[in-house]
């Protein structure tokens, strides 16, 4: 049985990791499997994903502390780098990610869903970074998408302590952008997917693309890195059709990520 499900619905796609007797954590075989199920992703027809997890309890209750317990420090380390180059790949994914936060984000849970580009989350949610009463750093990213995502106080609290928060103070960091019954989750998540899959896709890669290049270098930088990509979308199928629905009046648009 794979651990990562996978369904396109129209030009978006929705993604489960689907190891419940664990809470959904993250062991080398989710990775692998995630790994996989990303790799197979036809981004000619899908245009928005939506990762989230298997049941009403947990999102992803961290990496298997039961698969690390006894691993080496180069173990340690390639374990690390197999979750670091996933987690990546989600990040850089051309097209936008939306966590669906449906209960314990713990961990590399936390740092799974801070891959992604959006998170919404139900209201029995968790976020935590645990690890240092494990006797480990954040392992897949967490202490370095947190302190950009949050204040970096705020960051280091949550990190050095190890406190949980919920839901609403989750929301109120900024650490995600809304919060919903569990029931009504997903079809949000899937409802934001579908409308960011309406836009022009070359113009949604090329905004996520200037986002994340941007942020990481100077604003001379990143003005120029805007100015690139805004002057490719120029002579696209899209651009044009874009243009031409709004000049005459047409409500339809028939972009093609062309
Ligand atoms: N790993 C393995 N199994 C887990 C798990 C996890 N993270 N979380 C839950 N489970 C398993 C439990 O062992 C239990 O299994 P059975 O005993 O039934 O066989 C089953 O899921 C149900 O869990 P509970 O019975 O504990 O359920 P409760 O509702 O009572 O509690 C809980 C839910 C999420 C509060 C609790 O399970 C919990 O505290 N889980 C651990 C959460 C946690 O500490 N997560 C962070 C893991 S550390 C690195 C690479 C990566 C990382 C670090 C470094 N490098 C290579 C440097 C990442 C680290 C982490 O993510």
């Amino acid at each position: 049985m794979p651990t990562v499900l996978y369904e396109v619905k129209g030009n978006y796609a929705v993604m489960t990791i689907s190891r419940p007797k664990a809470l959904n954590a993250l062991n080398s075989e989710v990775l692998n499997d995630l790994n996989a199920a990303l790799d197979a992703i036809d981004f000619s027809t899908v245009w928005a994903l939506v990762i989230t997890g298997d049941g009403a309890k947990s999102f992803v209750a961290g990496a298997d502390i039961a698969e690390m317990s006894t691993l080496t420090p180069e173990e340690g380390e390639a374990f690390g780098k197999k979750g670091n180059d996933v987690f990546r790949k989600i990040e850089t994914l051309p097209i936008p990610v939306i966590a669906a936060v449906n209960g314990f984000a713990l961990g590399g849970g936390n740092e799974l869903a801070m891959s992604c580009d959006i998170r919404l989350c139900s209201d029995n949610a968790l976020f935590g970074q645990p690890e240092v009463g494990l006797g480990i750093t954040p392992g897949f990213g967490g202490t370095q998408r947190l302190a950009r995502l949050v204040p970096k106080g705020i960051a280091k609290e949550l990190i050095y302590s190890a406190k949980n928060i919920k839901a609403d103070e989750a929301k109120a960091i900024g650490l995600v952008n809304a919060v919903y019954a569990q029931e009504e989750l997903l079809p949000a998540a899937e409802k934001l997917a579908a409308k960011i899959a309406k836009q022009a896709p070359i113009a949604v890669r090329a905004c996520k693309k200037a986002i994340n290049e941007g942020l990481d270098v100077d604003m001379d930088k990143a003005i120029v890195i805007e100015e690139k990509l805004f002057g490719s979308c120029f002579k696209t199928h899209d651009q044009i059709e874009g243009m031409d629905a709004f000049l005459t009046k047409r409500k339809e648009k028939n972009f093609i990520n062309a």
